[in-house]
């Protein structure tokens, strides 16, 4: 591709009456807007440990209590797009949120969806629109645009969990708010999907509604794994995708959820997609190459990579598998039809 003309190249004079006039020249620009042939990111392969996050986290329990805080989280942000954007990649929010015994996050529903991957504790609920879901670790529990929600906590020990939103993707497109709610009268979740391939027939009828399914077990998706694990190639990633039982589709509209097992001594290499991804190691501890940054990762640890970045995952243990939960941007970028594997 041809070098375009700079700003530097034109007149002081001209510039100022462009500014002026609320105009801007396109070609010192284009060639970034429009690179050739792979899209721009200022998302890094980036890495937060467990060990750094968790102590920072409890003091933040001591230091602001739910009142100040409403939800009381520390943003995991890429340094590559500025900590202060609060952004893991062009779209995905990245926060781990405590709440102590006895608190609650009081209700609100807001326009950003999101899901939780539970890390620490018990004792605790999400209530979403009325349906109460249990927090154990490992779970996967969606809240998705619009519903109600809060967090309510009558346990003893602390509960900590990753929370995964597309903020940085609605703030982006002008549509984020919140708005506040009362308590919500909650009740036991009422449908179950209680094997794979057999969907309640309520009354008759299956289940209505966009998202019958909000919490995701993390002992049956282990269980799943493990057994998925039996039939697989070594080198062939385990891998289950959390889906809309109904549908057959991607749990939610923005992201898609999914989760992976590396069997002892196992490496696999990910398909290079245009989505950026983030990992969350529920189990075990292992090593990822993303591009050319080494991550050694260990449980509870969260990274990132970044759309088309090349992803190798190695699990070192002679003994011990690794689950890792993982959050990508493609049923977004299907929707815009600008996903691609290369
Ligand atoms: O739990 O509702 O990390 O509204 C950021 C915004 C969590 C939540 C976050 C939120 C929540």
């Amino acid at each position: 591709m041809k070098a375009l003309g700079t700003l530097e190249e034109l007149p002081a004079d001209y510039l100022s009456e462009l500014a002026r006039a609320n105009l801007v020249p396109l070609w010192p620009s284009l060639r970034s807007l429009l690179p050739p042939r792979a899209p721009n990111t200022a998302t890094l392969p980036s890495h937060w440990r467990w060990k750094a996050i968790r102590p920072l986290l409890l003091r933040a329990g001591d230091l602001t209590p739910m009142e100040k805080a409403e939800r009381r989280v520390l943003v995991l942000a890429n340094p590559g797009r500025g900590l202060e954007n609060l952004q893991a990649s062009a779209t995905i929010y990245l926060g781990m949120q405590l709440v102590l015994p006895g608190e609650t996050a009081p209700s609100h529903r807001h326009t950003p969806n999101a899901a939780r991957v539970v890390v620490e504790g018990e004792g605790a609920v999400t209530v979403v629109d009325g349906e109460s879901c249990p927090m154990l670790p490992g779970d996967l529990i969606l809240t998705p645009t619009g519903q109600w929600h809060e967090h309510r906590h009558e346990g003893r020990v602390p509960v900590i969990w990753l929370d995964v939103l597309d903020l940085p993707l609605m703030v982006y497109l002008d549509v984020s708010y919140a708005i506040e709610g009362t308590p919500q009268q909650a009740r036991p979740a009422e449908y179950a999907y209680p094997a794979g391939g057999l969907a309640p027939l309520a009354h008759g009828r299956r289940v209505q509604g966009a998202y019958p399914l909000l919490r995701y077990e993390w002992q049956r998706t282990r269980d799943a794994l493990q057994a998925l694990s039996g039939s697989c190639e070594r080198g062939t990633p385990v891998q289950l995708a959390y889906v809309n039982p109904e549908t057959g589709g991607d749990c939610l509209n923005t992201f898609a959820f999914a989760a992976l097992m590396l069997r002892p001594g196992e490496e696999v290499m990910l398909p290079r997609v245009s989505a950026a991804r983030v990992f969350h190691a529920v189990e075990g501890n292992g090593e990822a190459q993303l591009n050319d940054t080494a991550i050694n990762f260990e449980q509870a640890d969260t990274f990132c990579a970044p759309g088309l970045a090349s992803v190798r995952l190695n699990n070192r243990s002679s003994g011990a598998p690794v689950f890792l939960i993982t959050a990508d941007e493609s049923p977004l970028q299907r929707k815009l039809g600008v996903y691609e594997q290369r």
